[in-house]
């Protein structure tokens, strides 16, 4: 006789997130039957994990993987974005799921593949796409989720979900950091909310993504200001980070950045393991997608492609390397008052990473126009306070900012964040200032600044601008003495060639 399904949810593919979800989700008393490609890998993960409290199911096929769990089945896919999802979803169809089972890719998946894949395995199965992030210890104690999708699975997934999912604190939004290995985290805020139909899990996964970038970019900056302009060492820099890390920047990747630059490096004693790390850096290519969004549907976002091109540049090393033979600039020399300079770094940090959220917001306000969704700004803050990378006490403040004013059109105008601008806007500009007089590139303070002032300007040289698209190319323009929607033509005068009596 077969046996009864007994699974709660099966998981497919098992490195390292893979793993660490399943022991999360059985963590929480749910049974999980594990299936990988590669048997071996799921027998090791077996053995190595004989004592989850919810239990895992050992399968060796998919149908093995499909027989185990119970009606609807669920199913969550982490294999790597791309074609490998598409292969496993075929496998699922052929081994006999039925067209109520839910299919979730947790993977980092481009969100127009979640919105073309839904379609295409509509008569099948109910494909679902769930962004994920926190590393491996987030999938482990407590990811941030980003759900979306057909909303009635939701209704199935809903409990998993939010079991699963990293928690604040109620009353403060400030992440409950305790889990344990087989003791879950009791009672919190989960880190997870249902955010709309098709592609908008992937999509708001991806400018997580892209405002991650930005907010890594910004603090090498000032790191990297701060160690030119006044020669500080790694580890004095690293407590620099500790203290901000007390205040309004308290956020995982000043803590990071605090630890990773007090880190002894193991091969030289006494020296910090930052400046053997060699300074070209890689990308596996959301902050690329967000920019390419943003120029598709021409949104300013350019703080976060300004990111993905820093990396871009930190890997020409051997370019960078030779031109730094010829290509001459200011050296560094700056002889003012240290502590004023670590003050108005730090301003100018909070004022870009303010700009560089703005830009993330506008584009998923953008995006849910084109697609019709339907996002909740405060709820997607909300659901970054915790378990993601980008985690921070800043999110509490975008919550707020949202719930005051859903409408918000863009966060640069939530009169918190005004407020905080203006009281760092002098050290701001000061350390943009100093960064071009010292020849040293901050691009993503610079161009986050720019932004800002850009934003803020009702007139913009675009006169000019519009005026040339007319003089060539007969492009028309609109003028400020006439109601807007009237357009116009100049024959121009032939070119002129004037002669000038300058000097
Ligand atoms: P593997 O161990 O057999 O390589 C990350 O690559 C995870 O995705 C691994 O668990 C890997 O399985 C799995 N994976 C990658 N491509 C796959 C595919 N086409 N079908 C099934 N699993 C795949």
């Amino acid at each position: 006789m077969p046996q009864q399904p007994t699974a709660d949810i099966g998981l497919i593919g098992l490195a390292v997130m893979g793993e660490n979800l399943a022991l999360n989700i059985a963590d929480h008393g749910f049974k999980v039957a594990v299936y990988n490609r590669t048997t071996e890998t799921m027998r090791q993960f077996i053995d190595k994990n004989p004592n989850t409290p919810g239990g895992l199911i050992a399968c060796e096929t998919i149908e093995q993987l499909v027989a185990s769990i119970k009606r609807p089945r669920k199913f969550i896919i982490l294999v790597k974005a791309g074609p490998a999802v598409d292969a496993v979803v075929k496998q699922l169809i052929d081994a006999g799921i039925a067209t109520d089972d839910i299919v979730v890719d947790c993977g980092n998946s481009l969100w127009t593949d979640t919105i073309r894949r839904e379609k295409e395995y509509a008569d099948k199965c109910k494909f679902f796409g769930s962004g994920v992030s926190g590393g491996e210890v987030g999938a482990r104690f407590g990811p941030s989720m980003m759900p979306g999708g057909d909303p009635d699975s939701w209704k199935h997934l809903k409990t998993i979900w939010e079991a699963v999912a990293a928690k604040v604190d109620a009353k403060t939004g400030t992440p409950i950091e305790t889990a344990q290995p087989g003791k879950p985290v009791v009672g919190g805020v989960p880190c997870t909310a249902y955010l709309g139909p098709n592609g908008a899990g992937h999509y708001v996964k991806m400018i997580h993504n892209g405002i991650e970038y930005i907010d890594m970019q910004l603090i090498c900056e000032a790191y990297f200001l701060m160690k030119n302009l006044l020669g500080m060492k790694a580890g004095e820099l690293g407590d620099v980070f500790h203290q901000w890390n007390e205040g309004d920047l308290d956020s995982y990747l000043i803590q990071i950045t605090a630890d990773i630059l007090k880190q002894p490096d193991p091969l030289h004693k006494g020296e910090f393991l930052v400046d053997y790390v060699l300074d070209t850096a890689g990308q596996k290519g959301t902050g690329k997608w967000t920019s390419v969004n943003a120029l598709d549907m021409g949104i300013p976002a350019n703080s976060i492609a300004e990111a993905v091109f820093a990396r871009c540049l930190s890997a020409l090393k051997d370019e960078r390397i030779e031109a730094s033979k010829h290509l001459v600039g200011p050296k560094s020399n700056f002889s003012g008052n240290k502590q004023e300079l670590i003050a108005a770094v730090r301003d100018a940090l909070y004022g870009s990473k303010i700009c560089a959220y703005a830009q993330g917001f506008q584009l998923m306000r953008e995006a849910q126009k084109e697609y019709k969704w339907k996002l909740n700004f405060s709820e997607i803050a909300s659901i970054w306070r915790g378990g993601c990378i980008i985690r921070a006490r800043f999110l509490q403040k975008i919550t707020d900012a949202y719930t005051r004013n859903p409408n918000l059109v863009n966060l640069l105008l939530d009169p918190y964040f005004n407020e905080q601008i203006q009281k760092g806007q002098a050290n701001w500009r000061k350390i943009v200032s100093l960064a071009a007089e010292n020849g040293i590139a901050a691009p993503a303070f610079m161009s986050a600044l720019a932004y800002y002032d850009g934003y803020r300007a009702a007139r913009l040289p675009a006169n000019l601008l519009q005026a040339q698209r007319d003089y060539f190319g007969a492009h028309t323009y609109e003028r400020t003495d006439t109601p807007r929607g009237k357009f116009f033509h100049l024959d121009w005068p032939e070119p002129t060639r004037p002669q000038l009596n300058i000097g």
